[in-house]
């Protein structure tokens, strides 16, 4: 059993355990989600997007650092299944891990095996056990594009898209429909060459492209603490920028969330019912084979076998 009121006193251990129940046994972790669910909906979740090796962990870490110096207490959840590979400048280097545990910052990779669905739905949950222990924002790092499929801009209050000189593809993942999501874009690694004229890109991208206002782009480099200060001050600008609106938002969000669980929910069932063992799913296919029943007869019998 894992105490609520350890969770809530931030207990470290007690946080992990949540988080891994939430990720292992999500059905056992139910009823400690439903107590935590009326006290959950005010933290400003940031989502941080972009290619993989783009910089994305080295910069939650540094920028988190700087958060927590301007009174915030943020926790980053990485759904990036490279952050391990790359030596993931957040979880692997042990030198960083001490920095964030000093100020206090909760870090933790989650699953990215599964389907979108699942992963969706483990962060969501996720995120709530970490607002629930008192952290806010959560930092949500993401791979953009492809890799881990979860569109985290419907989760995120504040999109953060992140570029860097060396992901040679930059202008392309710029193109693939970035800009729409974003509210700040970052060109990260400003001190290798090449990265000014991406930045131009970017400026010149967002202002002929996004159709969304008060967008930015800025130039970051992990090397440079008052770049990633820079960027730390932004997000608490827009944090407080939004707060009106984040109960609006999060009604949205839960909307959307309940959406995927009802549709993911019935495609199970639905996959299941459509199962070479189940003699009524046989008996529908061989009438349709036979000619006697058409597509949609047979799918109409299909779904009433769903209920
Ligand atoms: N030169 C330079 N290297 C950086 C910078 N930020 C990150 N890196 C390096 O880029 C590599 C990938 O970083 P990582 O944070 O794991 O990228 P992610 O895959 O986007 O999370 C690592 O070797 C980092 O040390 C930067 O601002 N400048
Ligand atoms: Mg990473």
């Amino acid at each position: 059993m894992i105490a609520l009121a350890d969770i809530k006193r931030s207990n470290r251990g007690a946080v992990a355990r949540a988080l891994t129940l939430v990720e292992n046994e999500p059905d056992k972790a139910r009823p400690m989600l439903r107590k935590m669910f009326p006290s959950c909906g005010k933290a400003a979740i940031i989502g941080v997007t972009g290619p993989a090796g783009a910089g994305k962990s080295s910069l939650i870490g540094k920028t988190a650092i700087h958060m927590a110096s301007l009174g915030m207490r943020p926790a980053v959840l990485a759904i990036d299944p490279t952050s391990h590979i790359t030596g993931g400048a957040i979880m692997g280097d042990r030198a960083r891990m001490a920095e964030l545990d000093e100020h206090k910052i909760y870090v933790r990779s989650i699953a990215s095996r599964g389907s979108t669905g699942a992963i969706s739905a483990s962060l969501r949950n996720c995120i709530r056990v970490l607002e629930f222990a008192g952290y806010n924002p959560i930092i949500v790092e993401s791979v953009g594009a492809g890799q881990t499929d979860v569109d985290i801009s419907t989760i995120a209050d504040i999109t953060v898209v992140t570029f860097s000189p060396n992901t040679g593809d930059s202008i392309q993942a710029i193109k693939a429909g970035l800009t729409e999501i974003g509210d700040i874009y970052v060109v990260n690694k400003s001190d290798l060459s090449g990265a000014g004229q991406l930045f131009e890109s970017v400026k010149e991208f967002i202002t002929t492209s996004s159709r969304r206002e008060g967008v930015v782009a800025l130039r970051t480099s992990t090397k440079r603490p008052a770049s990633t200060a820079k960027l730390a001050e932004h997000i608490h600008r827009l944090i407080k920028a939004i707060r009106p609106a984040k109960k609006a938002r999060y009604a949205q969000s839960l909307e959307c969330e309940l959406r995927d669980i009802v549709l993911n929910k019935f495609r199970e069932r639905a996959t299941s019912v459509m199962s070479k063992d189940n003699a009524a799913y046989t008996k529908c296919v061989k009438s349709m084979h036979d000619g006697k029943t058409d597509p949609h007869d047979a799918a109409q019998k299909i779904l009433r076998l769903c209920k």
